[in-house]
């Protein structure tokens, strides 16, 4: 497959996708981030998460989307905050985050009272939690304060498919200083087809002009710099999503030969919370949900993030060729 270099892609980055006015900003305080937890001998793990918007008009009425809900992210936060890791929690604004993620279905305002019935006053009242709808609040809150004292996850949102393209190149770069202890694990949803600037219609598509055709260009394959110029020390992990199982593993055989990374979590829309594939270039590992995990509440992520950090700890200690 012939793949572009990366340098033309950082090219097309630049003239067809609008950099966030913040990039700059958000640079620095990965960099920070990355440089303390690196000096304090913790690995740190760059996690992209949700999916991504594609706007139709630059004055965006409309625009594409897709299903990702970032649960994946957002679990897979805990567990790798939980296994010793720092994380930069690059996700779609008002995707699933970590630890509120438990919490997102229900209504806040069902689940607190006022202490003392009815009649106590709004104003002076003491509010309660009703812990049978936000079971484990306690816990979690606590887990939670701890996790921000300790400075351990960094959220950095982002909401259209440029911004997410320019934040994620701004954390490789920023990454790359610390070599081998640094991993990305790409489970964002993220879109493959865009319209560029220059193609876009400035003002609202009139339905009054008919039926809507679009045409749509590729969206470039990122891990391409990213491995090979970015940060090429790093510990490098995409996702692969599919609806037909039976080309699954082929096109996750084929994404780790043309980039060249270290696994593809392979998975398919309807099974991916009880069922994925970790594909390296010489081995294939299936991670499923038993009965007894479910019972547990044992969640898929756990046993991913686990197989992962086993491999980036080879990967780290391996002699240097
Ligand atoms: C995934 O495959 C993730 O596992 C999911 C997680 C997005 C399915 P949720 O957010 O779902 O928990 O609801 N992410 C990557 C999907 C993707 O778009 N990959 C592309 C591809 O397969 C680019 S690597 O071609």
């Amino acid at each position: 497959m012939a793949e572009p270099r990366g340098s033309s892609i950082d090219g097309k980055l630049a003239e067809e996708f609008a950099a966030p006015s913040h990039v700059d900003e958000v640079k620095e305080k990965m960099s920070a981030f990355a440089r303390r937890h690196a000096d304090a001998g913790r690995r740190v793990v760059l996690i992209t998460s949700g999916g991504t918007k594609v706007p139709l008009e630059s004055r965006t009425v409309r625009f594409l989307d897709n299903f990702s809900s970032g649960r994946r992210g957002a679990s897979s936060a805990e567990y790798f905050i939980d296994s010793g890791y720092a994380v930069i929690f690059l996700h779609r604004h008002r995707s699933l985050y970590p630890y509120t993620r438990m919490f997102l279905p229900v209504n806040l305002l069902e689940a607190l009272q006022f202490r003392g019935g009815e009649g106590a006053s709004g104003n002076t009242g003491e509010v309660v939690v009703n812990q049978q709808l936000l079971p484990n609040v306690g816990k979690v809150l606590k887990r939670y304060n701890e996790v921000k004292e300790g400075g351990l996850l960094l959220p950095i949102e982002f909401n259209t498919l440029s911004e997410y393209l320019h934040l994620l190149k701004a954390a490789a770069q920023e990454l790359s200083s610390i070599g081998s202890l640094a991993m990305f694990y790409l489970a964002a949803a993220v879109s493959d087809f865009y319209i560029p600037a220059s193609e876009m219609p400035e003002h609202k598509i009139q339905s009054s002009n008919g039926p809507l055709q679009l045409s749509m260009k590729m969206v470039p394959k990122i891990l391409s710099p990213l491995v090979k110029d970015w940060a090429p020390k790093a510990f490098v992990i995409s996702f692969k999503l599919e609806t037909d199982a039976s080309i699954l593993l082929d096109k996750a055989r084929r994404a780790l030969d043309a980039y060249r990374h270290q696994a593809v979590v392979a998975n398919i829309l309807d099974s991916r919370r009880g069922h994925v594939v970790v594909v390296t270039p010489d081995t294939q590992t299936e991670l499923t949900l038993n009965e007894e995990d479910a019972k547990n509440e044992v969640e898929i992520e756990e046993k991913i993030v686990s197989n992962l950090i086993f491999a980036h700890t080879k990967f780290i200690n391996q002699p240097i060729g």
